[in-house]
């Protein structure tokens, strides 16, 4: 993992195969700058090329995952200019990882901040995390999946909610939504969602890959093209070593020994 500016990344777990990406730009409250974004993107590259990692963790601070995109960046910024260099679309980097991605969120989840921890495939939250997509405040409206992604997460009457009224969600109510998944204490998320991840990187990460693409195949198509997709998928497993290992071994009553092949 290299050096950078406003994130660490490191392995962590038993076995290292966990990715953890801390943002780290505690001051403004790990707001999301193009510099900070950059970093996330090169650390994901190195985790996704790393074949010791089988899932990712990213996490902010106990006081904030992230309070939105750096709106002091933004300022100055005009439609053309914006418009023209398609300002921020990089950020969805995170949503084409192949392997697993955890958002362990601390603290304020705001903005661009909330659209990232959403990009992620599970999130646990923190006791104190708090949700919420505040644009309408600026003049200005989520950016980066606010009004999508969370639509689709928790429906339309609290999306709508949120969005119009800028009111954010408890750690609590996100979790009784299906926002998050599970809630922690504070200083226990990131163990957790570590713990997680070790999990999920014990297992074959072809068969972890196939059951992300299939779940994220559920936004994207329709109900008979997604059990298409995913029948699909499955009958691949077949042509895998790993399934053949997974089977044999449960019939032989041992553990398996997935060789992701
Ligand atoms: N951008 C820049 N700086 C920020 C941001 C931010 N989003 N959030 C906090 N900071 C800075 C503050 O300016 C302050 O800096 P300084 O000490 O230099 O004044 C420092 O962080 C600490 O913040 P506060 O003093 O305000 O701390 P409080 O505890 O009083 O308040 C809050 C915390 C409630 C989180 C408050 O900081 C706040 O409201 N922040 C802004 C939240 C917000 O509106 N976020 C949405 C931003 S817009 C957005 O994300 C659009 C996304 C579009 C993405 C499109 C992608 C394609």
């Amino acid at each position: 993992s290299g050096t950078y500016e406003f994130i660490k990344a490191e392995k962590r777990g038993e076995k290292g195969n966990v990715g953890l990406i801390q943002l780290n730009r505690p001051k403004a409250l790990n707001a999301l700058n193009d510099g900070l974004m950059k970093e996330v993107g090169e650390a994901l590259t190195q985790f996704e090329k790393d074949d010791s990692v089988g899932c990712i963790v990213l996490t902010g601070s106990e006081r904030a995952f992230a309070a939105g995109a750096d709106i002091k960046q933004m300022q100055s910024q005009e439609f053309a200019g914006v418009w023209r260099g398609n300002f921020l679309s990089h950020w969805d980097q995170l949503t084409r990882a192949n392997k697993p991605i955890i958002a362990a969120v601390n603290g304020f989840a705001l903005g661009g901040g909330c659209e990232v921890a959403m990009m992620c495939d599970i999130i646990y939250a923190g006791e104190n995390a708090q949700f919420g997509q505040p644009e309408i405040t600026l003049g200005t409206i989520p950016g980066a999946g606010g009004t999508q992604r969370l639509t689709k997460a928790i429906g339309k009457s609290k999306a709508m909610e949120m969005v119009l009224t800028a009111n954010r969600m408890s750690a609590q109510e996100a979790e009784k939504a299906g926002l998050v998944s599970k809630v922690f204490p504070v200083d226990k998320v990131v163990d957790e969602a570590i713990k997680t991840a070790e999990k999920i990187s014990s297992f074959s990460k072809i068969t972890v890959g196939m059951c992300k693409e299939s779940v994220n195949a559920a936004y994207e198509l329709s109900l008979k093209e997604g059990l298409h997709f995913e029948k699909r998928l499955f009958h691949a497993t077949f042509a895998t070593n790993d399934r053949k290992e997974g089977m044999t071994a449960f019939s032989e009553k041992r553990a398996p020994n997935f060789t992701d092949s």
